[in-house]
């Protein structure tokens, strides 16, 4: 089964994501990720065997996310696979130490791979036509976070549908 670890934004981001996302598709084409779909993925696990998953949801649940907030304020893309993303102009410190933690984590219950860079973005189009995001328009959202999700994806005709299958303990504060 295809894992990864994610932040998923609450209700109202992910309709202002999806509305970055409508804009970047005017723009630059492509396959527009639904909004059901929108997340940051902080640990792309890939093909995990399902006799691993009860160990690795039971961690995830006793995880303690310290509660902080992601701003994002530039639109990037990755040329090869043509995909239109969202994140933050500056490095952000939080989410790389959240990234290092997990895949300790990870590292601690057998799992290899955690890449040595992590570049944090929110993926908003796929098989982009035009690269053209130096003409969108500028913005600002401050994603405030407190919970990591196991995520489950299966892919068929439609594209990818996600479910949650694992959540980490909330910690406000
Ligand atoms: P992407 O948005 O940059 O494509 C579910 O597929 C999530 O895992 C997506 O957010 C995707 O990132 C990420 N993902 C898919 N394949 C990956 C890979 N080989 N390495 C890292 N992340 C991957």
């Amino acid at each position: 089964m295809r894992l990864f670890l994610a932040l998923t934004p609450p209700p109202e981001l992910r309709t202002r994501f999806g509305e970055l996302a409508d804009l970047a598709q005017a723009r630059c084409g492509g396959r527009r990720i639904p909004d059901a779909n929108l997340h940051l993925t902080l640990a792309f696990l890939g093909e995990v065997s399902p006799t691993r998953l009860d160990s690795l949801a039971h961690r995830v649940r006793q995880l303690k996310v310290q509660a902080d907030s992601w701003t994002l304020d530039e639109w990037g893309c990755f040329r090869s696979p043509r995909i239109v993303w969202i994140g933050g102009a500056r490095p952000d410190p939080a989410l790389q130490r959240l990234h290092s933690t997990l895949w300790q984590e990870l590292a601690a219950l057998g799992f290899e791979g955690g890449p040595s860079r992590y570049i944090p973005h929110l993926t908003l189009l796929r098989r982009a036509e035009r690269l053209d995001t130096p003409k969108l328009p500028a913005f600002r959202i401050d994603w405030p976070y407190c919970q990591v999700e196991l995520v489950h994806s299966v892919t068929g005709p439609g594209g990818s549908r996600y479910t949650t299958l694992a959540r980490s303990r909330a910690v406000k504060g």
